[in-house]
Parts: structure tokens; C-alpha cells; sequence
């Protein structure tokens, strides 16, 4: 058979177009470009948000010497770290955003809305660019792909903070649920825990990612185990431990040394998996396509209704400010 290329067939008697190569013009595209992805970490003071970040750095980025650490001070405020990596020939720019805890006042209303702010001003910022009459090719993208949400390992139920919080961020942004520190809870706890924080989950009907309603038919199978396994139940450290001439990244618990990256003593390897290797794509589309698109319609269409009144007499350019400035 001819080896198929520009006016050879594979098929014999059908003209070979060549549109089978577009997949590798795009892959090439692709690559040149690099990937940009931007995960946010969320959650109540002190449950290991910062220590995850720096352990994602280490485990994916960075592989340093051995030794102790020293410990991380409380994150006081927003706080955005990122890193290139290169594999394979395709360059990914990994940024993280760390954010203070919350839920240590006694009114904790609106604590939140630091939080949601953030997300929607990088939509905002996104928006912004994409509106100018001269803009960029590929506008800067800081919009956040991924929401990883720190539940406390209490072995009770989702408390009624972080329902609301969650119910809030759901909306407007891929949430990823974990439960933080899962070596304080046996492994049997563990299960117990996930399977209560999924009904309670599904009670309030707070959609995690990844979600049934938009999968791809391929994807079905493989996103039913992860939801299965959700919430991620993750340890995280910076310390490596020497392992029979092994560098491992652990924490030390009354059952000895937890690994970081061993999947059958914690879910931070699947979690690794899914955010970098088999969902980001996902990630970053669904942000673009839904998140984005939704916030998009309805910050153009106050614009849209403030235009309506500018019609009926209003001052048209300080209405416009107004509406520019909240962005
Ligand atoms: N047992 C256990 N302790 C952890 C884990 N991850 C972090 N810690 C410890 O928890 C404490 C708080 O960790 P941080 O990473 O600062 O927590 P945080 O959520 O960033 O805290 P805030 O910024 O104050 O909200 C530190 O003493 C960490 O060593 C974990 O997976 N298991
Ligand atoms: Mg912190």
C-alpha cells in the first residue's frame, strides 16, 4: 500500500487530502506556545494549604537536598508562585496562588469574598484585555483553571462554612475538594470521611470538578473513578527522608513514614495525576468555556443595562467608568 501523504491515499482510489496532519500542526502550535496553568489554594487557617503548595513544587518541580525544613509562617495574604517545566519538549507554566486561611473569627460572614474577588478579578483582567481595540494575540492568562478546596480531616461532616464557601465558588470557578492532613485519620476514618463530605456534597448540591453533566462519553469511565475517590485525601510535606538510597518526600506518623507520592498511603500522586497529566487540558477548557463565559455574559450585559439608561438621560461616559472600574 502507498505510504499515505500530499496526493498519495492510503485508501486506494480516494484523493489523500492530508487533513490527518492537522493534529500535529496543532501539537506543534501548542508547543511553541506552552501551556499556562493556574491552580488556587483555598481553605480554613492551618490545614496545610502552604505546605501542599511547596510540596507540589518539590514533587513535580524542584527535588533538593534532604532535611528538615524550616516552618512556614501563616499566610498573611494572596500570595502567587510559579514555575516553568519542560518535558518532552512541551514548556508548562505551573502558577500556584496561595491564599490566607479563613474561619478563625467569630463572625466569619463574608470571609469568602476575598477569595471570590480574586477569581473574578482575573476574569475581569482577562475581559479587559480581550475588549481593547489592539490587543494581544494571546492575552496573558491568570484566570484561575483550578480551585483546590482544604477540608478539615474532623471525621464529622462538612461544616456550615465551608458549605457556604463552596456553594459560592462552585459557580465561578473548577473546584477540586481534598481532605487536608489525611494521616491524622486511619485509613478506615478515611473512607468513613469521603464518603460523608460526597453526600453532603451531593446534599447541598455542590458541583465538584470533574463534572458528570459536561464529560466527554471518552472520558466517562475514568472521571467516574475519580469521583469515586473524591475528596483527595492528601499529605503534604517538604522534607525529604533517605529510603534505602531513595530521596522520598514523607511525614512522619505514629505508623511510621508517610510518603508523599506512594498512592496506597495517600491521594496526592492521583490528584498530581489528574491536575497535571490527564486533566488539565480539561482544566483550562472548562474555565475558558463556561466560568469565564458566564461571568463574561453577565459583566457585558450590566454594561449593555447601563447603557439602556444612559439612553433615557443618564451621564453615558461616567456610567461606562463606573462599570470599567469595578473590573
Ligand atoms: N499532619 C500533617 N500536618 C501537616 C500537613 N500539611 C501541613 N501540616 C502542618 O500543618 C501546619 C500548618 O501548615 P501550613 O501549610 O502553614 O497551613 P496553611 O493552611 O497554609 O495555614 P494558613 O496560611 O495559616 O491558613 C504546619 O505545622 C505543617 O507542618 C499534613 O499533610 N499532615
Ligand atoms: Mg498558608
Amino acid at each position: 500500500m502507498p505510504q499515505a501523504g500530499p496526493g498519495v491515499s492510503p485508501v486506494e482510489g480516494v484523493t489523500y487530502v492530508g487533513i490527518d496532519t492537522l493534529q500535529e500542526q496543532t501539537r506543534l502550535k501548542a508547543l511553541r506556545r506552552g501551556y499556562t496553568f493556574n491552580l488556587l489554594v483555598v481553605g480554613r487557617s492551618g490545614l496545610g494549604k502552604s505546605t501542599f503548595v511547596n510540596t507540589l513544587f518539590k514533587a513535580t518541580v524542584a527535588r533538593r537536598k534532604s532535611g528538615e525544613e524550616e516552618p512556614l509562617p501563616s499566610t498573611t495574604e494572596v500570595k502567587t508562585v510559579s514555575s516553568s517545566l519542560s518535558e518532552g519538549g512541551v514548556r508548562l507554566n505551573l502558577t500556584i496562588t496561595d491564599t490566607p486561611g479563613f474561619g478563625d473569627h467569630i463572625n466569619n460572614e463574608n470571609c469568602w469574598e476575598p477569595i471570590v474577588s480574586y477569581i473574578e478579578a482575573q476574569y475581569g483582567r482577562y475581559l479587559q484585555e480581550e475588549q481593547k481595540v489592539d490587543r494581544l494575540l494571546h492575552i496573558p492568562d491568570t484566570r484561575i483553571h483550578c480551585c483546590v478546596y482544604f477540608i478539615p480531616p474532623t471525621g464529622h461532616s462538612l461544616s456550615s462554612l465551608d458549605v457556604e464557601v463552596l456553594q459560592r465558588l462552585d459557580k465561578i470557578v473548577n473546584v477540586v475538594p481534598v481532605v487536608a492532613k489525611a494521616d491524622t485519620l486511619t485509613l478506615e476514618e478515611r473512607a468513613a470521611f469521603k464518603e460523608r463530605i460526597r453526600a453532603d456534597l451531593s446534599d447541598h448540591a455542590i458541583k465538584v470538578y470533574p463534572l458528570q453533566e459536561y464529560e466527554d462519553l471518552d472520558d466517562a469511565p475514568e472521571n467516574m473513578k475519580i469521583r469515586e475517590r473524591l475528596p483527595f485525601a492528601v499529605v503534604g510535606s517538604t522534607t525529604w527522608h533517605e529510603i534505602h538510597g531513595k530521596k522520598l518526600l514523607g511525614r512522619r506518623s505514629n505508623w511510621g513514614l508517610v510518603e508523599v507520592e506512594n498512592k496506597s498511603h495517600n491521594d496526592f500522586a492521583y490528584m498530581r495525576d489528574m491536575l497535571i497529566r490527564t486533566h488539565m487540558q480539561d482544566l483550562i477548557g472548562s474555565t475558558a468555556e463556561r466560568h469565564y463565559e458566564n461571568f463574561r455574559r453577565a459583566r457585558l450585559s450590566t454594561k449593555t443595562t447601563s447603557k439602556v439608561n444612559i439612553v433615557n438621560g443618564q451621564d453615558t461616559d461616567h456610567m461606562e467608568d463606573l462599570n470599567e472600574s469595578k473590573i
